[in-house]
């Protein structure tokens, strides 16, 4: 079968409406599929020069891993499609990552090419290491490259590669296909109402599920305009809402936080009427927390739209479009096409079928699912995931791929209860190692593994504290080597560890403490620390303290 997202982008391809704007201007559907088609060109001709590395089938890239260092806007749009377009998969990245750990994914995922932007060249220099580096100015000057060829792209083949964290050390690359954005975008454009009469304000990171294909690609491929803006920016977001030119908003937890600072400060004139007129507001990627919720709704007459997703099966559950069927705290109800199961510590399992997509029509709260036989009424466990939208595996990790499915179901890790009325709302998840912070996932195994190197640091247990903005604090509890305390404190062991980590993942704060609690076994007993991490804070003491 051929790919139903190269289908897709072929119907858009000749429309002038606006498919993206930035601070470039607007670039219509047309221009935009032009530009991609000329990126894809540009890769078949660079590829089929090399020598050794000549394509076999010069009119596909046949899933080369092609790494994307582009500024947020038009050009980063038609370098992703220009990579699809040429049947590779597109490896978008974070110019604020350090070097090493770019260079790590870029040898990890078998990267040979690079697609810059002029801003970002500096960015992508360290990691060049005899690869190539393209500039995208350049590609979207090149010659289309052979038609006809397009429909060879098949539906299962991959097309967007993710790196996410796990209980691992490193995090693994997950294998999205042309189907999977494909359908995810589909879902999303059915249930939350997208058309072309939306424009989505864009400010999510373009190296994760959310921005890329919750966001970016279900409002271009249900052919609404996308806002794209450099970063988010709270008093730049809220500008935008304020103008009243978007209809809608995605967002993690953590952005409305910000906003609302924003106004608190006095700095989000007319924000209350743009926001009242926002079609749809989103929230996901974390846990929003009910205050949050209902702040928004005071703001505009309706909490924001809840959803759970994660970069393995898109987003699975979701609060419906009608505000009145949204429940704060609430994630919702499978979207069609989606087979939920609860798993109980008992290995009792409850499965729900998708649900029914005519349930699903805009406006429409969706009907109890009915459960199958054996299914209880209220339901809490581990929630599994089957159906169309599932990825393809983690990128050479066979053994990783196996055990993140079980008879064909993939375990989320999550740990999610289904009341009697259908609805899911999450409790959190199996593995304290996981951490959210402002919705990115981190693994605390991989950052121990990294401040491990650092040799003031005799034993570390990285936590995560419950936290107001972030959701979770990142928290490195150290016992330091003998004479070296002053090397863990907070200030240098942030600076060492930015050196090494992206921003994000560095802990917020060290601890120093003599040792770490731990049960017979010898493992650290980590909800313990998280407990007395936490009652510290609450007490007002100085956390750095110690
Ligand atoms: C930035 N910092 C963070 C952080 N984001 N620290 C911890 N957690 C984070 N999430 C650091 C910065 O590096 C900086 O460090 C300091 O915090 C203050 O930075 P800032 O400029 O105030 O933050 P900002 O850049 O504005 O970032 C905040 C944010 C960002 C909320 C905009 O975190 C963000 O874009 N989050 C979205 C993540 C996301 O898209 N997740 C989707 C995953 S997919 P210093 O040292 O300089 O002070 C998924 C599936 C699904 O989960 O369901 O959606
Ligand atoms: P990621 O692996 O970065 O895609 O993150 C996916 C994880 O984010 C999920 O497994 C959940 O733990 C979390 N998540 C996503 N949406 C929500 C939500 N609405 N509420 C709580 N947690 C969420």
């Amino acid at each position: 079968m051929a790919s139903p997202l190269v289908e897709r982008l072929a119907q858009l391809g000749s429309s002038a409406r606006t498919a993206v704007e930035d601070d470039r201007g607007q670039t219509t559907f047309a221009a935009l599929t032009e530009r991609a088609l000329r990126v894809r060109g540009a890769l078949l001709a660079d590829g089929g020069r090399r020598g050794a590395d000549a394509l076999a089938n010069p009119s596909s890239l046949e899933g080369e891993r092609i790494l994307l260092l582009v500024p947020p806007g038009a050009a980063w749009v038609s370098a992703f499609l220009g990579v699809l377009l040429a049947g590779g998969i597109a490896l978008p990245l974070s110019a604020l990552y350090p070097p090493a750990e770019l260079a790590w994914l870029a040898s990890d995922a078998g990267v040979r090419r690079l697609i810059v932007g002029d801003e970002l060249a500096g960015v992508a220099a360290p990691i060049a290491q005899g690869r190539s580096v393209l500039r995208v100015e350049d590609l979207e000057r090149a010659a289309p490259g052979p038609e006809g060829a397009l429909s060879d792209i098949a539906a299962d083949d991959p097309a967007l590669l993710l790196y996410t964290s796990g209980t691992t050390g490193k995090p693994k690359g997950a294998l999205l296909t042309h189907r999977n954005l494909a359908v995810q975008a589909e879902l999303l454009r059915a249930a939350w109402g997208f058309s072309e009469h939306d424009a989505l304000l864009h400010a999510l990171p373009l190296h994760h599920l959310h921005g890329v294909v919750i966001a970016l690609m279900t409002s271009l491929l249900a052919g609404s305009a996308t806002r794209m803006l450099p970063r988010f920016d709270a008093q730049r977001v809220a500008a935008e809402i304020a103008r009243g030119s978007v209809t809608a908003f995605m967002a993690v937890p953590t952005m409305y936080q910000r906003l609302f600072e924003q106004i608190d400060r006095g700095g989000a004139p007319g924000f209350a009427a743009g926001a009242g007129a926002l079609r749809l507001a989103t929230s996901g990627s974390a846990a929003l927390p009910v205050t949050l919720a209902e702040r928004w709704r005071d703001l505009t007459g309706a909490i924001p739209l809840e959803r759970f997703g994660m970069t393995e099966i898109g987003v699975g559950l979701s609060n419906p479009l009608d505000p009145g069927g949204r429940r704060a705290g609430w994630v919702g109800f499978p979207l069609p096409t989606v087979e939920a199961r609860i798993t109980d510590d008992a290995g009792n399992a409850s499965e729900w079928a998708p649900g029914d997509a005519s349930a699903w029509a805009p406006g429409d709260a969706p009907g109890e699912a009915p459960a199958r036989p054996g299914g209880a009424a209220v339901a809490r466990g581990e929630l599994w995931i089957r159906g169309p939208s599932v990825f393809k595996g983690y990128l050479g990790r066979e053994d990783a791929t196996a055990a993140a499915f079980q008879d064909g179901w993939f375990r989320t890790g999550d740990v999610a209860e289904r009341s009697s009325d259908g609805r899911f709302r999450l409790l959190g998840r199996t593995s304290v190692d996981i951490l959210k912070s402002g919705g990115y996932k981190l693994s605390a195994l991989e950052i121990e593994e990294a401040l491990r190197e650092h040799g003031a640091i005799a034993e570390v247990a990285v936590i995560g504290v419950p936290d107001e903005a972030w959701g979770e604090r990142v928290v490195a509890v150290v016992v330091a080597a003998p004479g070296r305390e002053a090397e863990c404190a907070t200030g240098p062991l942030r600076a060492w560890a930015k050196e090494r980590l992206a921003p994000y993942k560095v802990p917020r704060e060290s601890i120093v403490v003599p040792s770490l609690p731990r049960n017979a076994m010898g493992k650290v007993v980590k909800p313990e620390l998280v407990k007395a991490i936490a009652a510290r804070g609450a007490e007002g003491e100085d956390p750095r303290a110690g």
